[in-house]
């Protein structure tokens, strides 16, 4: 949901300024000279400036703009007239930790761009191998042991689907899941009515326990925020029932690690498939990376496309000129 409020109309900084007057401050961490490179195509009557290569050699105090992911900590220092920056990302987490981060800049950020519906594919996934038994299996099979018995036919009917979240992400995952038969219901701060009958949504701390109660899969696609860090812990775990499967690729700092694996140790929690972690990647002892019961991947759960990625920024670019209000405005309030 764009939130209006935060961009106020005419406020914008690019008013006073033909495009050509503008210059963007680039960085965006793995680039290899591509998407620059795009940028650049895209915005001919911008200067886009490289900040890796051209920091020392370019006037940055007048910079106005800035596109980004994962900046490094002195980005800032020399643009402080940044008023708008478009994260080059779902999850606005980083930039909003960011030291350097002008109190009053605006950020935009992708949504969807391709990212929902390769998330709802992992999400299927990982909800698939939970209700199929498929851990019991992987684990018979590097025994040599055939498990016929241990296996039981749980349907897809029977196997309710809680998801933390439905934003651009979350909702996609949960349309998905519907189709493929499974009871769904997402958990937001707010109410809203999603328009598909098959997908239940409630909202709110109230709601949160009746919600984990019925939850044999749980994912978790919310947005790390100061409300949000550390929700998976033994406290919700213990509301779930018990042998529940857990799906994480919203954030590493969502999970408390070393809950979960007392939760599986105990039995509480079946497995888990976790796509993010406190640290990535996790340190080369880390508990996860061998244990039985988890599937790590790393990071890839819905990566955004490019090109359609490279559209949104551009249009917001475009729109914010025009002193309009574009998709994708993140209320800093909230932290998301
Ligand atoms: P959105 O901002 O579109 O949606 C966030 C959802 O979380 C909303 O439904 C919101 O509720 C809900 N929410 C936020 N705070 C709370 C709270 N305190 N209590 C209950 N519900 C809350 O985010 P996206 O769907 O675009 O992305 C979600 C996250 O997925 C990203 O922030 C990022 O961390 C992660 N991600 C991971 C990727 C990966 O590859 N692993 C790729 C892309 C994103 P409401 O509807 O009421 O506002
Ligand atoms: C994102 C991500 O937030 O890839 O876009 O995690």
């Amino acid at each position: 949901m764009v939130n209006r409020s935060c961009i106020p109309i005419g406020a914008s900084p690019w008013l006073n300024q033909s495009p050509s007057d503008v210059s963007i401050l680039f960085y965006c961490e793995g680039d290899d000279g591509q998407l620059l490179q795009t940028f650049r195509q895209r915005l001919p009557d911008h200067v886009v400036v490289d900040w890796t290569s051209e920091r020392q050699t370019t006037e940055l105090h007048d910079i106005t703009a800035a596109i980004v992911w994962m900046p490094p900590a002195e980005f800032f220092d020399n643009s402080p007239l940044i008023r708008t920056v478009y994260a080059f990302s779902a999850g606005v987490d980083g930039i909003l930790q960011h030291p350097g981060l002008p109190e009053n800049a605006t950020i935009i950020r992708l949504r969807d761009a391709g990212m929902a519906r390769q998330m709802a594919e992992y999400a299927l996934y990982g909800v698939l191998y939970s209700q199929r038994q498929m851990g019991i299996q992987r684990l018979a099979q590097s025994k040599r042991q055939w498990v016929q018995n241990d296996v039981s036919a749980i349907s897809a009917t029977d196997t309710h689907v809680g998801i933390l979240g439905a934003g651009a992400l979350g909702l996609q995952v949960a349309e998905r899941l519907a189709l493929n038969d499974y009871p769904v219901c997402c958990w937001t701060r707010s109410a809203r009515t999603v328009r598909n009958e098959r997908v239940k949504c409630v909202h709110g701390q109230e709601a949160l326990g009746g919600f984990l109660n019925t939850c044999r899969v749980l994912i978790c696609l919310l947005p790390l925020t100061d409300a949000t860090t550390g929700i998976l812990n033994a406290s919700l775990f213990d509301q779930l029932p018990p042998g529940a499967f857990l799906i994480n690729p919203g954030r590493g700092a969502h999970l408390n690690e070393k809950d979960l694996l007392d939760a599986l140790a105990s039995g509480r929690i079946s497995g888990a498939l976790l796509d993010v972690f406190n640290k990535e990647p996790p340190p080369e002892d880390h508990p996860f990376w061998n244990h039985p019961d988890i599937i790590i991947t790393p990071h890839v759960a819905a990566q955004s496309l490019p090109g359609e990625s490279v559209n949104q920024v551009v249009n917001s670019i475009r729109t914010v000129e025009r002193g309009d209000v574009p998709a994708g405005v993140v209320d800093r309030s909230r932290g998301y």
